[in-house]
């Protein structure tokens, strides 16, 4: 089996379940039984950056980088996407527990169907701001500006030569503020026309039609990021699939060898 999961937001200071990590740590080793790869679709800590001086924060995360470990140790391939909470890092993950680390979006072909794969935030199709009222326009424009400062080398840069509790104090309270925002008011499926990873995939499924002899169609979009759980068939048959997420819903996907898939809750697989 091949399983997708995200936004476990471990280490989130807006929670307050010292049991988070230890579920999520004990759902991945239930699912390695039979796991040939896990693709982790971003946001599995809820900030995660590392620096060029040595952090002794990152040991409360021992469990989990301990079970990542395990699991490549195993043999199994675990996949890392970064979101939007753990865009800063730099090869220490990786060379802590041997997950092989994407930074941007990526088709791929897995149990014989071509699935893209993403974490999902600025994701969005052309033209996507014109719909909007001018008001609405700046906020969404202020978003993508602090998103292209996350991924701007420069300031990635200044930002990992800082030390690692001013960072960290930073980090965790921006992360904080935005959970707490999310958990008050938070925003469910907006409907095909107006949900973005929608309307993303289905631009992306007629670019591919325009070009149909280089590119093979999509089966399978794969997003995190919204925290909400959706299946949904597009008029060319391929799926677009919201994980849901891992401290609230606790749903992932699990794909058969034959490239069947499906949500599957964590209830559902202790019953
Ligand atoms: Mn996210």
């Amino acid at each position: 089996m091949i399983y997708f999961l995200s936004d476990a937001h471990i280490g989130s200071r807006a929670m307050d379940d010292p049991q988070h990590q230890l579920r999520f740590v004990d759902l991945l080793m239930q699912l390695s039984q039979d796991a040939t790869a896990i693709y982790l679709l971003g946001d599995i800590f809820d900030f995660w950056s590392e620096y060029v001086w040595p952090d002794k924060s990152k040991e409360e995360y021992r469990p989990l980088l301990d079970c990542l470990k395990s699991l490549t140790e195993r043999g199994i391939e675990v996949h890392y996407f970064i979101g939007n909470h753990d865009i800063w890092t730099y090869g220490w993950l990786a060379s802590q527990t041997g997950v092989t680390v994407h930074r941007h979006a990526e088709v791929t072909t897995i149990a014989g169907k071509q699935c893209l794969l993403a974490h999902g935030d600025g994701l969005v199709p052309h033209n996507y701001l014109e719909q909007f009222p001018k008001q609405v326009q700046k906020r969404i424009r202020s978003f993508m500006l602090l998103r292209a400062l996350f991924h701007n080398p420069v300031a990635q840069t200044l930002f990992r030569i800082a030390p690692p509790a001013w960072g960290n104090k930073l980090g965790y309270n921006w992360a904080k503020r935005s959970r707490l925002k999310e958990m008050a008011n938070p925003c469910g499926y907006k409907g095909e026309n107006r949900e973005e990873l929608v309307l993303y995939a289905k631009e992306k499924d007629d670019e591919r039609l325009q070009f149909k002899e280089k590119k093979s169609a999509i089966d399978y979009y794969i997003f995190g990021h919204r925290h909400i759980e959706l299946d949904l068939e597009l008029a060319s048959g391929a799926r677009v699939i919201i994980l849901g997420d891992c401290f609230r819903q606790w749903t992932y996907a699990a794909m058969d060898e034959q490239g069947k898939l499906e949500l599957l809750c964590i209830q559902e697989q202790n019953n």
